[in-house]
């Protein structure tokens, strides 16, 4: 059986541009940013949070830049003192990571800060920019960018001659560790492979929580946004022979409840596991008033592909996309209508 190997060329390239950079940024009091996307998920606060941690434990000025509030069910993550929610003008020596997406274009109004910044390294496992650019690690295949972050992590523990225990603290390990749970649905989704386990393993060995994570990133539930999630999935409307859900969340059913703007998050994945369903959508308002679509399929649909039509993005299986200026009905009205027409046409 060959052995599972963490530490990848890949990993390594990055953990090199990485250490130059400490150098000079040390030299010149530069600071290090890190960006993820907006509408953060686990993966992407975790990755991130965990990197910052590690980088100023290596005495990198770093700091995660957000232009959103952390839900507070990740609370338990414990890292506000990380984050930096204001946008300071460019810095001709900063550096910038962004994980967990690669452009300025995926992460609201931190885009323009990202973009200004011309020393910048890529570290995601979505497919949308060219994969071969020599300072981005783009691998579809990874189970999550806590996962790649972690894998560069190790990288840059063997660089730099330490230990992997003094460089990935006990949060920084419980962050990733976390950042995986959430992008795997806690090791079932298909994305989750032999490595990812390898890694969760020694992500456990150093201080990060399964169970805890689990809890708040899945059981845990406020009961009215329990409530919004079964109205949620009540109202659903199945059609192409029962292989298409959708449910439509508008602002008065998330008032009726007083739920939170992501207490429908499990919903998608709820109506897909029915066992007729090949695709399901969620549509909601939002409270800024836009709408936000979230897709899963358990088939051969893709959902990347289905969101792209609407300028967003993701995986085959999961994907979302955001759309302004568009009446709730109207917007289901086109995706019934291009859905049915896919059925019709190619599945
Ligand atoms: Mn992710």
């Amino acid at each position: 059986m060959e052995e599972i190997i963490l530490i990848t060329s890949k990993a390594t390239e990055m953990a090199s541009i990485l250490s130059t950079n400490k150098k000079r940024l040390k030299d010149t009091h530069g600071k290090c940013y890190v960006f993820v996307h907006s509408s953060v998920d686990g993966d992407c606060v975790g990755a991130s949070c965990a990197m910052a941690d590690a980088l100023n434990g290596l005495g990198i000025d770093t700091k995660v830049a957000l232009a959103e509030k952390i839900p507070e069910d990740m609370a338990f993550m414990n890292v506000e003192e990380l984050i930096q929610y204001d946008i300071l003008p460019n810095n001709s020596e900063d550096f910038a990571i962004a994980v967990d997406c690669a452009s300025g274009s995926r992460m609201g109004e931190m885009g323009d800060f990202f973009e200004g910044i011309e020393n910048k390294i890529i570290i995601d496992h979505h497919i949308s920019v060219d994969p071969n650019l020599s300072d981005a690690w783009i691998d579809s295949k990874a189970s999550s960018a806590s996962e790649m972050c972690f894998r560069m992590l190790l990288a840059l523990a063997k660089n730099m001659e330490v230990s992997s225990e003094e460089i990935i603290s006990k949060r920084a390990a419980n962050c990733l560790l976390t950042g995986i749970v959430t992008d795997t649905g806690r090791f079932t989704y298909t994305n989750t492979s032999p490595e990812t386990l390898v890694a969760s393993g020694k992500l456990m060995q150093l201080g990060g929580n399964i169970s805890m994570s689990c809890y708040y990133l899945f059981d845990m539930k406020k009961k009215p946004d329990f409530l919004l999630s079964n109205e949620a999935c009540n109202t659903a409307e199945f059609f192409c022979e029962d292989r298409v859900a959708m449910s439509i969340v508008t602002r008065e059913m998330f008032e009726k409840y007083g739920a939170d703007e992501d207490s429908v998050s499990d919903v998608a994945a709820r109506l897909r596991d029915v066992d007729s369903v090949d695709v399901s959508f969620v549509l909601r308002e939002t409270e800024d008033g836009k709408i936000r679509a979230n897709i899963r399929s358990s088939s051969s649909f893709d959902c990347a592909a289905f969101a792209s039509q609407f300028g967003g993005g993701g995986h085959k299986r999961a994907s979302g996309f955001t759309v302004d200026n568009m009446d709730i009905e109207a917007l289901a009205q086109e995706v019934r209508r291009l859905v049915t027409d896919e059925f019709e046409s190619n599945m």
